[in-house]
C-alpha cells in the first residue's frame, strides 16, 4: 500500500492531482483543510489503505448509477440541499476508505461519518470577530446582499463583548446608505465616519487607531463591473484591511463562482453567507465556497440586528446538508 499526500490551494485542484497521479479510481483516505489550502491523502485503487469489506463492489457501475447504493440516500438529500457533485464525490471517496459499508443503504455508522467527512471539508474562520486579529475589516460583496446589515451585526456583537468599535463607510454612492449606517452607529453609540477619498480613509483610521475594531462598509458592485474592482482593491490594500465577502446563500452555483472570481483579487479572508433564511438550497453557495477553498465566517439568518447572525459551524452545516439533525441551523 502506498499512501501519497497531495496538497493544493483548493479541493478540486488537490483531487485533480490525485486523479492525475493515482488514476480515476484513486482511493481517497482523508481530505482536510490545511493552512494554505487542502491536503488529500490517497492511494491507488489497486492498493487500498484498508479493505475490511470489498468496497470496490460498492462502486456504482458506470452509467448505471451515480452514487454507491449506500451513499445514495445521503447524496440525494445533500443534492436537494444544493450541495455540488464534486463535493459529494470527495465525501463518498473518503468514505470508501473507511469501515462503513457502502454496498447497500442502512449502515448505521454512515450518516455521522459522512457528516464528519463533509465537516472536514468546510473551513471556518471565526477570527474575523476575535479580539486583536483583523482589526480593520472591510465588508465587500455584490449589491443588496446584506453588507451593511452584516456590518451592523458584527459591530453590535463586538460592542456586546466590550470592544471599542468605529464604523467607516466608503459607500457614498447613495446618500440613503450613509444615513442607514449612521443610524446604526448612533444606536450603538460608536463613532461613524464617511471616507470619500483614500486620504480621508487614512485620516479616519489614524483618528480611531486605538479602537479594538474598525469596520468598513463598501459600495456594492456587480461582479461583472470589472472597472470598480481595482479601485476598491487599491483602497483596501493600502490600509491592509481584512476582507469579508458577503454572499447571499440563495445564489446559484454559477453566479457564486462569478462573484468569487470577481472578488478574488481583493484577497478574501472569509465569506459570510447572508440571507440563509431566504433559501431552501443554501448548499450551492456553501459548495462554491468550499470548492474555492475559502473559509466561512458567519451565517446571517434574518434582518434583525444584531440577533440574526451565527458563527459558521462546520459540523452543523454538514448535519444540515445530510439532514442528519432535525433542524438545520438556528440562532
Ligand atoms: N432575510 C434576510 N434579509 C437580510 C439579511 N441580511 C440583510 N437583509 C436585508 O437585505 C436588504 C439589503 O441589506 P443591506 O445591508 O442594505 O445590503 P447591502 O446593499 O449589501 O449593504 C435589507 O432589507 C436587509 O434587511 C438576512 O440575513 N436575511
Ligand atoms: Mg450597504
Amino acid at each position: 500500500m502506498l499512501l501519497q499526500r497531495f496538497e493544493a490551494k483548493t479541493l478540486p485542484q488537490a483531487l485533480e492531482r490525485v486523479r492525475a497521479e493515482c488514476g480515476e479510481d484513486a482511493l481517497v483516505v482523508e481530505t482536510r483543510p490545511t493552512h494554505g489550502g487542502y491536503l488529500v491523502i490517497a492511494a491507488r485503487a489497486d492498493a487500498p489503505a484498508r479493505k475490511p469489506r470489498d468496497q470496490a463492489a460498492a462502486l456504482p457501475a458506470p452509467l448505471l448509477a451515480k452514487w454507491t447504493r449506500g451513499f445514495q440516500p445521503l447524496a440525494e438529500r445533500a443534492t436537494d440541499f444544493g450541495l455540488s457533485d464534486p463535493v459529494l464525490r470527495a465525501v463518498e471517496k473518503a468514505l470508501l476508505g473507511t469501515r462503513v459499508d457502502l454496498r447497500q443503504p442502512g449502515d448505521p455508522a454512515l450518516p455521522a461519518l459522512a457528516s464528519r467527512v463533509l465537516a472536514a471539508l468546510v473551513r471556518t474562520e471565526p477570527r474575523v470577530e476575535a479580539t486583536g486579529a483583523f482589526r480593520v475589516t472591510a465588508v465587500v460583496g455584490p449589491t443588496g446582499v446584506g453588507k451593511t446589515t452584516t456590518l451592523a451585526k458584527l459591530a453590535a456583537r463586538a460592542r456586546e463583548r466590550g470592544e471599542s468599535v468605529a464604523i467607516v463607510t466608503l459607500d457614498t454612492y447613495r446618500m440613503a446608505a450613509v444615513e442607514q449606517l449612521r443610524a446604526f452607529a448612533d444606536l450603538l453609540a460608536v463613532p461613524f465616519e464617511v471616507a470619500f477619498t483614500p486620504a480621508d480613509l487614512r485620516r479616519v483610521l489614524q483618528q480611531h487607531a486605538s479602537c479594538d475594531r474598525i469596520l468598513i462598509d463598501t459600495t456594492g458592485r456587480s461582479p461583472r463591473d470589472r472597472a470598480a474592482m481595482p479601485l476598491l482593491e487599491g483602497q483596501l490594500r493600502a490600509i491592509g484591511a481584512a476582507t469579508l465577502l458577503c454572499l447571499a446563500a440563495g445564489t446559484r452555483a454559477r453566479d457564486c463562482r462569478v462573484v468569487l472570481d470577481a472578488y478574488e483579487p481583493l484577497g478574501i479572508d472569509a465569506v459570510c453567507l447572508t440571507k440563509w433564511d431566504e433559501t431552501v438550497a443554501p448548499g450551492e453557495a456553501l459548495a462554491a465556497v468550499v470548492e474555492a477553498g475559502l473559509p466561512l465566517s458567519h451565517l446571517c439568518i434574518g434582518q434583525e440586528v444584531p440577533a440574526d447572525i451565527v458563527p459558521a459551524c462546520a459540523m452543523q452545516l454538514a448535519n444540515a446538508a445530510f439532514d442528519t439533525e432535525p433542524a438545520g441551523v438556528s440562532a
